[in-house]
């Protein structure tokens, strides 16, 4: 495979192949096309003249998923699962906790090699550390997320998009490169393999069945890739004037299926880039796909209090402590929030936008934030608001973009420091009045009041 760099790999236990099959270990990249992950896999099957095979390990609670994400992404594995029965590859559903529910699986195939995708997440890597503890078999981690690995793109936290945006320029030649495709796997498994009964795994699931699924979003890799075509064809030409512009529907409406990797990031880049459309949409949307969305995976992967009041840079931190006895004009508990009670009109229909379609908008979610930040009464509990409130109802939630996204709202993580005011400090401040300069808030609460 001529485009597959080989610094895309970290070996994370070096041991013996078993005498079994090749297995990825899908979780964070749910997809069978354009994912480096499994191709890695199959070529290591390849090589070793070996079967190959997909695990799924479903735990039963991440992070807060409500049946809203789990049932989006179980339907999204169900089409997985389809698609690599066309390349002779089977797909295995485990549940459980890691390294327990893998143990007897890797066991009972003899495994020989067990290859992982990338996620800068806590609990991901806490799976992955146990999983190599636990089994004496060798496992190989894969970065099929980002189009530069999160561990070639820079080897420390980077302070800002403007630190950071060099060193991945610098790269795109190497990495943003096509992408080739999987092929039919020759070596053939050798038992019988029963279909997945997404049923029952979803009825097993103890998950909180208040947040509802939603109706907006397609799941699985031949809509994401739809989406993406319409955006292309519709909305990316108008995209630099109108993507802060909640009235409008200028967004890509990507983000839950990056988020659960129904798409590649090289993938959307490749085609954006493709259409001689209008330049400054094209930089703009890439900024966002490649050094926005990169940055986030960077500030993760590096700082392992990401979801939490160390992770603000000093300023911030300071900044927020000089003001935390200042009186808040409102305080509301999580509650207030979450039900959409507080007095402000443009506030509440952004929580209402989550709530109702899994989604909020990109700007909104800036205001939205930062308007938890001077309505709580300390930036802690704002953040922890914030948190849990992004990952309960949104779809995309659960993500670096969310940790990244609230800390930079809230502590001015890759941000700088503004004029000083009451309870923000130096940190960023957003105001209604501001976005009623912006743009039509009336017809964007209009919106979301129609929303089913
Ligand atoms: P588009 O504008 O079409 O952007 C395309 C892609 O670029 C996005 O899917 C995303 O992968 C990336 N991107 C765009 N803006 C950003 C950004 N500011 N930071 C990082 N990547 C970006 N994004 C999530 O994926 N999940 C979240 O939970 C999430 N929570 C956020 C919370 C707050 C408080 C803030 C300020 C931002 C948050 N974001 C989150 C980032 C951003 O708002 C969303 O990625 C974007 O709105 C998703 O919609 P889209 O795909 O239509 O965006
Ligand atoms: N990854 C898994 O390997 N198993 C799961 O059961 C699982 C559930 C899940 C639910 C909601 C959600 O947003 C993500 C979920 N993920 C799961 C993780 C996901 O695949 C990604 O690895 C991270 O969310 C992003 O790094």
């Amino acid at each position: 495979m001529n485009s597959f760099n080989p610094k895309r790999v970290k070996v994370l236990s070096d041991l013996p192949p078993g005498e079994g099959p090749v297995v990825y270990w899908m979780s964070r990249d749910q997809r069978v096309r354009d994912n480096w992950a499994l191709m890695y896999a199959q070529r290591m099957a390849i090589d070793m003249k070996r079967p190959l095979a997909v695990l799924f390990n479903l735990v039963p609670s991440f992070l807060g998923a409500t049946r809203r994400q789990y049932s989006f992404m179980l339907d999204g594995l169900a089409l997985v699962e389809a698609k690599l029965r066309d390349y002779d590859i089977p797909f295995f559903l485990t549940v459980g906790q890691p390294p327990r529910s893998l143990a007897g699986f890797v066991g009972k195939h003899d495994v020989a090699l067990l290859v992982t995708d990338f996620s800068p997440l806590k609990v991901n890597r806490s799976w992955k550390e146990s999983v190599v503890g636990e089994n004496n078999v060798p496992v190989h981690e894969v970065d099929a997320h980002n189009i530069v690995p999160c561990w070639v793109a820079s080897d420390k936290r980077e302070y800002a998009a403007y630190t950071f945006r060099p060193k991945i320029n610098r790269l795109l030649s190497e990495y943003l490169s096509n992408i080739p495709k999987l092929k039919r796997h020759p070596f053939p498994w050798k038992a019988a393999v029963s279909n997945t009964d997404w049923e029952k795994a979803g009825d097993s699931l103890r998950v909180d069945e208040s947040v509802g699924e939603i109706s907006g979003f397609e799941p699985g890799e031949d809509a994401a890739r739809a989406m993406l075509n319409k955006f292309i064809k519709e909305r990316l030409v108008a995209y630099a004037d109108n993507r802060n512009d909640p009235a409008k529907n200028a967004q890509s409406q990507l983000s839950p299926y990056l988020h659960f990797g129904h798409i590649s990031a090289q993938r959307i880049a490749l085609e954006a880039g493709r259409h001689d459309q209008n330049l400054k949409s094209q930089e703009s949307f890439l900024e966002e796909l490649i050094v926005r969305r990169e940055l986030s995976d960077n500030f993760c992967y590096y700082e392992p209090a990401y979801d939490t009041f160390e992770s603000f840079p000093d300023w911030a931190r300071q900044t927020l402590a000089d003001h935390r006895s200042d009186p808040r004009p409102y305080v509301y508990d999580t509650a207030t929030f979450e039900n959409a009670e507080t007095h402000d009109p443009l506030w509440n229909a952004a929580q209402m936008e989550m709530v109702k379609t899994g989604k909020m908008h990109g700007y909104m979610r800036m205001y939205w934030a930062k308007k938890i930040l001077q309505w709580s009464l300390s930036p802690e509990q704002a953040l922890e608001s914030a948190i849990y409130l992004n990952d309960r109802y949104s779809l995309d939630g659960r993500d670096p973009n969310g940790y990244a996204g609230i800390a930079w709202s809230i502590g001015g993580v890759h941000d700088r420091p503004w004029f000083e005011r009451d309870i923000f400090g130096k940190v960023r401040y957003m105001s209604s009045s501001g976005c009623k300069r912006k743009f039509d808030t009336a017809g964007y609460i209009q919106r979301v009041d129609g929303m089913l």
